[in-house]
């Protein structure tokens, strides 16, 4: 087909309201596709990656070949798997799905399998440094129509704990040449959540969506004595309760609740996943496609999964850019198994950034009908913002051992 050859590839580092790292693909017949090729805290990595050994590559090659495409890059590469290679592999993968919609002009979800649905379930955060406060966010989004909300609340007797900002907006990166360090108590933890919950109950009644994020501090067995504990207020999801190396972990916890279990937004291919979907150990499988490898092995995924009972819930946080996140919402709208979408929201300056077609209403997600991912990279503007170094966290548990951020 004319029209469908590369001609450049390009990275792109800045940090307009974040940092995020951005490729653009671009045709011989003058069109552009974007990628997101964004990991916090290790955004130069990728850029490397990109830069050094994937762009130059894939010059001279057509925008249709997805699928050749990935697996030059994933088995040509010898060395396999990993956050850096699969960010920087996911980042062509749908820049090139971008313009495989712009070049035959639709919707990328209409080259995924069509639309499967109208909207997209949305969740985000509410972050509360107490209960009172966190009842008070609940409140305000649920009036800003949200129906799903993750809770998380600072815990008497730790003084930083992961979620919970100075400010209102959340922002885990922080700026500079040293992580920040936070600390944790999985005693004061375990014993305190439950009763955050029964409170968001009492005061927001059933039919709220409510999830939770333990952000890999749990060993199964507190990972279990949690999901029971917080069994009577039906959360939505009980999200990374323990680190998921060993995918058997999820075993003791899931025959021990109901509570529903959802991990994977540390993933970044199908062999992290495959036992706990083939073994239906979890409910939602969090992987996002921009640190999956891109919209060709997230579709093996879901299908996988939709096997297996298991739905999908793609990290969506704002340190993943508005083009990821659009890539997403592709994604969710083509496959049967969707779950759920985290949606956070963006900085004025983001948004100025990536000019974009999908919007938030009602609680839900919606796409447009415009062809590719319907995101503009406003590049000019970007570049205004140089990169600056971020670290995300580090964690230690109170004697001063280092543990799970
Ligand atoms: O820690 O996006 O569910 N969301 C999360 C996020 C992640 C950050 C890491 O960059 O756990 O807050
Ligand atoms: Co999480």
């Amino acid at each position: 087909m004319k029209n469908d050859i590369i001609e450049s590839a390009e990275v792109i580092v800045c940090s307009p309201g974040r940092n995020f790292v951005t490729v653009k693909v671009t045709t011989k017949s003058g069109h552009i596709g974007h990628g997101d090729a964004t990991l916090n805290g290790r955004e130069l990595a990728v850029a490397s990656y990109l830069e050094n050994y994937l762009c130059p590559l894939i010059i001279g090659k057509s925008i249709f070949q997805t699928e050749d495409i990935w697996n030059y890059f994933y088995k040509g590469a010898y060395w396999r798997k990993g956050p850096v290679t699969m960010t920087a592999i996911g980042a062509i993968d749908v820049a090139l799905w971008d313009l495989k919609g712009k070049i035959l002009e639709t919707p990328v979800y209409n080259l995924l399998g069509g639309k499967s649905r109208n909207k997209m379930l949305a969740y985000t955060h509410a972050n509360g440094k107490d209960i009172d406060d966190t009842l008070k966010r609940v409140e305000y989004l649920r009036n800003a129509s949200y129906q799903a909300i993750r809770i998380q609340c600072g815990i008497p007797g730790i003084e930083k704990v992961y979620g919970i900002g100075e400010k209102g907006a959340y922002e885990p990166a922080i700026k500079g040449n040293k992580p920040l360090e936070e600390s944790w108590s999985t005693h004061k933890y375990l014993n305190f959540i439950p009763s955050v919950f029964e409170e968001v109950r009492k005061e927001f009644g059933a039919d709220l969506h409510l999830l939770h994020d333990s952000h890999h501090r749990l060993t199964p067995t507190e990972a279990a004595r949690l999901a029971k504990d917080l069994e009577p207020y039906h959360l939505f999801w009980l999200e990374d309760v323990v680190p998921a190396e060993h995918q058997e972990s999820f075993a003791q916890i899931k025959h021990k609740t109901v509570t529903p279990l959802a991990v994977g937004e540390v993933f970044n291919t199908i062999h992290d996943a495959q036992e706990l979907i083939t073994k239906q150990l979890i409910d939602y499988i969090r992987m996002t496609v921009s640190h999956g490898g891109g919209l060709s092995p997230m579709l093996k995924i879901a299908h996988l999964a939709e096997l297996y009972h298991i739905k999908t819930g793609c990290h969506g946080p704002s340190d993943i850019s508005p083009i990821a996140l659009a890539a997403c919402l592709h994604f969710n709208t083509a496959i049967n198994n969707f779950g759920i979408q985290e949606y956070m929201g963006y900085s004025e300056v983001t948004e100025e950034a990536f000019p974009h077609e999908y919007y938030f209403e009602d609680g839900h997600l919606y796409l447009t009908e415009i062809p590719g991912l319907g995101v503009d990279f406003n590049e000019d503007f970007a570049r205004k913002y140089p990169y600056e170094k971020a670290y995300l966290p580090v964690n230690r548990l109170e004697d001063g051992t280092m543990f799970n951020w």
